[in-house]
């Protein structure tokens, strides 16, 4: 087998391998994120489930921004191997962290 035909089937084997894409659970309860630090993979989601009466953010500065309204939920897909942190735009001193690696 040629060298050019091995790389086409390999591309053919780990295209085909099952992505184990996770959705991660994020809760704000009472100003706070629960879990406040996580660890994800690129491609994960992170779903954010706001039990407060009044909206928050997740916001890295300088980046994205989620906004999760009261008794709602929001989510984000991981593009990017990162660590970051966030907070919430209107408590600040809501804080949590996110840590994504390659998958
Ligand atoms: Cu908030």
């Amino acid at each position: 087998m040629s060298k050019r035909h091995l790389w086409i089937v390999m591309a053919l084997v780990f295209g085909t391998a099952p992505v184990q894409a996770e959705t991660i659970q994020v809760t704000i309860d009472k100003l706070v994120f629960s879990p406040a630090s996580v660890e994800a993979k690129v491609g994960d989601t992170i779903e954010w489930v706001n039990k407060d009466a009044f909206a928050h953010t997740a916001t890295v500065k300088g980046s994205w921004e989620v906004m999760i309204p009261p008794k709602a939920t929001a989510s984000l897909t991981l593009k990017t191997a990162e660590a970051v942190d966030y907070f919430c735009r209107f408590h600040p001193n809501m804080k949590g962290q996110l840590t994504v690696t390659a998958p």
